[in-house]
């Protein structure tokens, strides 16, 4: 009895930990731009935030697209040009802002499973291996 209330008591506090930071990356306000007819090259955006310990993002991929790349938009007189970016750092107290104008996915080339009216499923991956899935809706403009 007192073995069994001891795993009780594991299992509870396991819970209240994964209660408090569920997700070792999570997204919000995120959003994919629907293509243009005839394009397929498009953008994907979102607020990207961790709860747990300092994580390096390290890429993404996408079932629905060959390749996703991060970016950044920069203004250099007058001209505007993005360039790659090749990893971002976040913790508690340090999210990061995919918006247009700036940082963002550049998703290029859809597969056979794009399907315009499914949200994307983007896979983010960290510098220590894990994988974490987000899932983003396609819209016209920021919902
Ligand atoms: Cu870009």
């Amino acid at each position: 009895m007192t073995r069994l209330s001891g795993v009780a008591l594991a299992l509870l506090l396991l819970s209240a930990c994964s209660e408090q930071c569920d997700q070792v990356v999570s997204a919000d306000q995120g959003w994919v731009r629907k293509p243009l007819p005839g394009r397929s090259m498009t953008a994907a955006y979102m607020n990207l935030s961790t709860c747990g310990e300092q994580i390096e993002i390290t890429g993404f991929r996408s079932p629905q697209y060959k390749r996703v790349e991060l970016h950044e938009t920069v203004v250099t007189d007058g001209v505007s040009a993005m360039r790659k970016v090749p990893s971002i750092v976040l913790s508690k107290t340090d999210p990061a802002t995919l918006q247009p104008g700036g940082m963002h996915l550049m998703l290029m080339r859809p597969t056979e499973n794009f399907d315009q009216n499914k949200p994307i499923e983007i896979v983010v991956l960290l510098s220590d291996g894990r994988e974490v899935a987000l899932w983003l809706p396609l819209a016209r403009a920021r919902p």
